[in-house]
């Protein structure tokens, strides 16, 4: 592959030595490289296809890491880590040991905020820019935010406070009309009417350039004043809601021509106060197939670009019958079931339609699918709404982005005990996407909370099980379940309630019990052969099967509980409250996700390297059952002791 500019930049200041002309050659190059280097690790792929030139400009135009700049999401900043010395670090992108698919602080001095949830930067920029100035230093700090991201309520709040500041920031709208789905709601519109190519806008557009290079040539100062003023009313008049809030609005810029966005930057950094550069992008520029399909190709994984990736049809997994299926796709068949027989059935999903099986419903359903955009807060009074009018509303959403949504779950919908079902997907290690991605905390955040019913199923079967027990309940419930496949039960078709707090003995032993929440129960199990350790199916976190735990208790000598949430606050606290509650003297220990956060990884790897596997287990309770015996065993492996409590 040709590199002969890129292998020149190890960082922005080489980028800086090029001349403007050179600029479209580097950006071929590195959009070359970027496909290659992600068709080999996966990864976010279309998203960063589209911001090759534009990372290439805020490099080129500010004086990096000095000035700022902020990633929203950060999904789309591999071209960033590239031209900031993570050229060959690309190569272990988001692998155990690698760099991170998201902008991180720790990882290099040009990631200027930790990002990954979304609609965070302009906050970020704001509290820099007003730091900055407090500490008497001078920078230009910039947001870039996509059209996406900017549907979260927390963009707006920070544009809000930013009028009144009284600092420069410069927040950069990265508007390729595409969340991961295609964009949603008024502001999607409102965006596609700026860039519209009428034949009005189209002149003005023209009438804008021919001013821009106008006003660049001239030498004349009042000309040239005269000319930047004109050409901001003409921006201004079309982009009414910026404008409103408080920012200066110019564009909409070519986001792949690099001399209209170099000057663009360089004119916007130049003013003073709140700018908006709307700049429009194409998702997955530049490799034919993610600009016709920027959904399949907005995280990938290992695929040859030749080839593309392989056909829905022929990906394995994918259909009904035997073949092992993920959570998700139990979920998504389940809510289509459901829907068919209940029509008070609604979903709702922040914006993350494939993500959450949601494909098939949205499909067959369309007026009783809510796509609300990158939005919790609202996706969860939304849903309440709904419920007060008698809808059965199912919210969609990962356990990671839920936290978002903490007080909206107290205090709509628990409080008022509204029948909404959380489906909680990639609860516990979500994998390469790392610590912002980990479902580690929910079981320990929804616990706490009064009526709310909290289900972990063990295999997909139970998961449909628990689904269908929750929306016959009529009060809030979550069913939690992690990021992919199951164990390759079979998925019964008839729906079957379940024993609400009934948990479910699945080996009868001696000595230890293992009380087992969610998927890892199957690790469990095998530990429980090894151990001759009765093994237990909790099945519900909420309410907790309390007369089986205190009989374990009263005829075991050691109660061990696993779970793949933070061991802090989780199912397996619960289970010490209650044995202390029943004043039971019995020895305990808690195996889950230690007090730290966890690194990006394989799922497998991260859970084995944690000890959440089976010798992981099988060592853990033979090391707390006989300390002495443990330093002679031919034990393969031993868990980390910050798993262990
Ligand atoms: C709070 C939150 N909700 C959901 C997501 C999942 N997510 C990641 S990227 C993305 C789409 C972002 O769209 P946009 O900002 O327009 O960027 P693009 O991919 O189009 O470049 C979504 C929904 C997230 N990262 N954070």
């Amino acid at each position: 592959m040709r590199r002969k500019l890129l292998g020149t930049i190890d960082e922005p200041a080489d980028l800086r030595r090029l001349a403007p002309a050179q600029l479209p050659e580097l950006a071929g190059e590195l959009r070359a490289f970027l496909l290659e280097s992600v068709s080999r690790t996966g990864g976010h792929l279309a998203s960063n296809l589209g911001t090759v030139e534009l990372s290439i400009a805020l490099h080129y135009v500010f004086d990096t890491p000095h000035d700022r700049i902020i990633w929203d999401v950060g999904h789309q900043a591999y071209a960033h880590k590239i031209l900031t010395g993570r050229r060959a670090a690309m190569a272990a992108l988001r692998k155990i040991g690698g760099i991170s698919g998201f902008p991180r602080r720790q990882e290099s001095p040009y990631d200027a905020f930790g990002t990954a949830h979304a609609s965070t930067s302009i906050s970020a920029a704001l509290g820099m820019a007003v730091g900055a100035r407090h500490a008497g230093k001078r920078r230009h700090v910039a947001a870039v935010i996509g059209d996406g991201a900017l549907s979260a309520g927390m963009a707006y709040e920070a544009m809000n406070n930013a009028a009144q500041a009284g600092v420069d920031l410069l927040v950069i709208l990265n508007d390729n009309g595409m969340s991961i789905s295609p964009g949603v709601g008024s502001l999607h519109q409102h965006l596609g009417r700026i860039a519209e190519p009428h034949l009005v806008r189209g002149a003005r557009a023209s009438l804008g350039r021919s001013i821009a290079r106008l006003a660049r040539a001239a030498r004349a100062e009042p000309v040239r004043r005269f000319l930047e003023r004109a050409q901001r009313r003409a921006d201004e008049s079309s982009a009414t809601l910026f404008k409103d809030l408080g920012f200066h609005y110019s564009g909409p810029v070519d986001g792949h021509d690099l001399d209209a966005l170099v000057a663009a930057l360089r004119a916007a950094g130049a003013q003073h106060g709140p700018q908006l550069l709307h700049v429009r992008t194409v998702k997955g520029r530049g490799y034919a197939r993610a600009e016709h399909d920027p959904v399949r190709y907005h995280g990938v994984g290992k695929f040859d670009p030749e080839k593309g990736l392989m056909a829905a049809s022929a990906a394995p997994a994918a259909a009904a019958g035997t073949e092992r299926r993920t959570f998700t796709q139990v979920f998504g068949e389940w809510l289509c079931d459901i829907a068919d027989c209940d029509e008070r059935i609604v979903a709702v999903t922040p914006a993350m339609r494939e993500g959450s099986g949601l494909v098939q419903f949205a499909a067959r359903h369309p007026e009783r699918y809510f796509d609300v955009g990158i939005a919790e807060q609202h996706a969860v009074t939304f849903a309440a709404g709904l419920a007060c009018e008698g809808r059965k509303p199912v919210v969609a959403i990962y356990s990671t982005f839920l936290q978002r949504a903490y007080d909206q779950l107290i205090h709509d919908v628990q409080l008022q005990n509204l029948p909404v079902m959380f489906a909680i997907d990639r609860g516990g290690l979500a994998g390469a996407d790392g610590p912002t991605h980990h479902g580690a905390f929910d079981l320990s955040f929804l616990r706490c909370i009064p009526n709310i019913t909290v289900m972990v199923p063990s295999d997909e079967n139970e998961c449909r099980r628990m689904l269908y027990t929750g929306i016959m309940l009529n009060t809030p419930c979550a069913v939690r379940y992690p990021r992919g496949n199951g164990a390759g039960v079979t998925v019964e078709r008839p729906m079957q309630v379940m024993r609400v707090g009934k948990a479910q003995i699945r080996r009868d032993g001696r000595g230890v019990a293992i009380l087992a929440f969610g998927p890892l129960l199957h690790e469990a199990l095998a530990a429980g052969e090894r151990l001759d350790a009765t093994v237990v199916d909790m099945r519900f976190v909420k309410p907790l099967d309390e007369n089986l735990i205190l009989q374990l208790a009263r005829t075991h000598e050691l109660l061990v509980t696993i779970e793949d949430n933070a061991v802090r606050g989780g199912a397996g606290s619960a289970v010490a409250e209650v044995v202390a509650a029943g004043d039971l003297a019995v020895r305990m220990l808690h195996l889950g996700l230690p007090d730290r956060f966890i690194d990006h990884g394989e799922q497998e790897q991260l859970l084995s390297s944690l000890g959440l596997h089976c010798e992981g287990i099988v060592a853990a309770i033979s090391q707390r059952e006989r300390p002495s015996a443990l330093r002679n065993a031919a034990l393969a492996y031993l868990p980390e002791p910050a798993a262990l409590h």
